[in-house]
């Protein structure tokens, strides 16, 4: 019996596949990826970066849908088994607090993460320059948009599933307005979702050449009782271009900014086509996960080369043990994150 605990509920249906035999790896693939494949909906070519969770007796999600015109936006999807999707074929209709249409020019890699008993929606959108747009639902029908948290620049935000010490908490990562060759994880915290401090270090790119040039967030961290389980991405700049793969790391439970392990060497990498051939080749990007308190089983939901959603399942216990027999950590991981 496992001693590390997910604190979580519990997820019988959660999709799975057992470890193929011979494998070393800390994650495997499903034999169903690409989950996802293109041209998902007749205005929409291509869907990745996405995020789902359980919802009644199935699973609902938040998808990121590149139009014809190049233009991503937001879409919502169901599935009874977390594998097969059906879409919206419309964009997701936010509203503002009065209940007037209030879209995004465009909407990119969106989170889906519940805290109390509300469902929240963080993506990259434009605020005179990329930024954070944060909406809420209770209902996945009505979609209301809330305060911008962050200035520009800043395209990768992930929120915590609850509360810590009485404050909701995000991780992101300031960048410039191009493909930012550089990039920290922070940390920002809210008494009410509007006003964002506190502002923490987390983590930077490491030594370990395939997360040197940036890092970022990917699934909303995962709880534990020996910490929040981070999976976030990686990059190396190539002769090639960026190559994105996929970190764990365990973060401090009660003051998050303090990482206590991280795993020295990626734990997922692009090697299947459909993760090294697509709009953008050699992306592995993480962006949510579904995991099971009974079994210890993880599934992660990666977003393949821009093109396509691939899910890549683990236990508590593989990827706890990976990252410490791998455990790497720097004098500013350690920190709390405040200079
Ligand atoms: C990042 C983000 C992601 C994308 C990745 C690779 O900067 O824009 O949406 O998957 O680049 O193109």
């Amino acid at each position: 019996m496992s001693q590390i605990k997910l604190i979580c509920p519990a997820l019988h249906n959660i999709p799975w596949q057992d470890k193929p035999s011979g494998c070393s790896a800390p994650m495997w693939r499903h034999n169903d990826n690409p989950i996802i494949n293109r041209n998902p909906l007749p205005e929409v070519a291509r869907i990745f970066n996405s995020a789902v969770m359980p919802y009644n007796d199935g699973f609902i999600g938040v998808f990121r849908g590149e139009q014809r015109n190049g233009i991503p936006h937001i879409y919502l999807g169901r599935s009874s088994d977390g594998l097969n999707w059906t879409f919206d074929s419309d964009k997701i209709p936010f509203t503002d607090p009065e209940g007037q249409p209030f879209m995004p020019r465009y909407a990119y890699d969106p989170r889906l993460v519940k805290v109390d008993d509300t469902y929240y929606i963080i993506w990259c959108q434009d605020f005179y320059g990329a930024s954070i747009g944060i909406a809420e639902t209770k209902d996945f029908s009505s979609f209301t948009r809330r305060e911008n948290p962050f200035l520009p620049y800043n395209r990768n935000a992930v929120l915590f599933p609850r509360r810590i010490n009485g404050n909701f908490v995000m991780l992101s990562r300031p960048c410039d307005n191009g493909h930012t060759a550089f990039g920290d994880i922070f940390l920002s915290e809210s008494p009410d979702m509007t006003f964002w401090g506190r502002h923490r270090h987390v983590m930077g790119p490491s030594d370990n050449w395939w997360e040197n040039l940036k890092i970022g967030g990917g699934a909303a961290p995962i709880e534990t009782n020996v910490g929040w389980l981070l999976f976030y991405h990686g990059v190396v700049n190539t002769c090639n271009g960026y190559v994105y793969s996929v970190g764990a790391a365990i973060l401090d439970l009660d003051e998050p900014s303090r990482v206590l392990h991280r795993c020295a060497d990626y734990v997922l990498a692009p090697e299947e086509w459909y993760e090294e051939r697509g709009f953008v080749p050699n992306v592995c990007f993480p962006c949510a996960t579904l995991q099971d308190s009974d079994s210890g089983r993880i599934a992660l939901y990666y977003g393949c080369a821009d093109s396509y959603v691939g899910v890549a399942c683990t236990t508590i216990d593989e990827i706890y043990d990976y990252i410490l027999s791998h455990d790497q950590l720097s004098d500013s991981d350690r920190e709390i994150g405040m200079r």
